[in-house]
């Protein structure tokens, strides 16, 4: 696989504020993750919507972009006593689905669906793995496999 030159690919990471003592955490550890792998400070977009359902949406504003390569998706979505979490998941999923066929480029999916704050807790630490940081590694190798089939 032939690496892309990781100093001049432009990524967004956006990040859903509900849930923010966890989102907040899983998007630092994406961030580094980027950084770690080439991708300058510069190059690093970092944007804020209110809640998991907003994500395509905004997401979609930077994949419009021709500069960004890419985007994360980071967001929190936990289950409560009503339907709510259910229709959020299925319009997160779907949005950020459709969002990687629009584009014909990565919309990596940094989205938790938990039962509860426990279980969404655990998946964001940094010793037991943290979703955020997979989900920029997911859009790395994305981007090098577009890299590598020349797209
Ligand atoms: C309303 C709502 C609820 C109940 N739960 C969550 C959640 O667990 N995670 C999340 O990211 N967002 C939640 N939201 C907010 C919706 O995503 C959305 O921001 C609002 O419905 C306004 O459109």
């Amino acid at each position: 696989m032939k690496q892309p030159d990781w100093s001049h690919i432009k990524v967004a990471v956006v990040v859903s504020r509900w849930n923010s003592f966890i989102t907040d955490e899983m998007a630092r550890s994406a961030v580094d993750t980027l950084k770690g792998k080439g991708i300058t400070d510069a190059n690093i977009v970092e944007a804020y919507c209110p809640g998991s359902f907003e994500l395509p949406l905004a997401c979609r504003w930077f994949m419009q972009q021709k500069e960004i390569d890419g985007v994360v998706a980071i967001g929190v979505v936990i289950r409560g006593g009503t339907p709510h979490f259910d229709y959020v998941c299925d319009a997160v999923t779907r949005g950020i689905t459709d969002l990687n066929i629009e584009f014909g480029k990565p919309a990596a999916f940094g989205v938790l669906t938990t039962d509860n704050v426990e279980q969404a807790l655990e998946r964001s630490s940094v010793e037991k793995g943290n979703k955020g940081a997979e989900a920029a590694l997911a859009l790395c190798d994305m981007l090098v496999l577009k890299n590598s089939v020349k797209v």
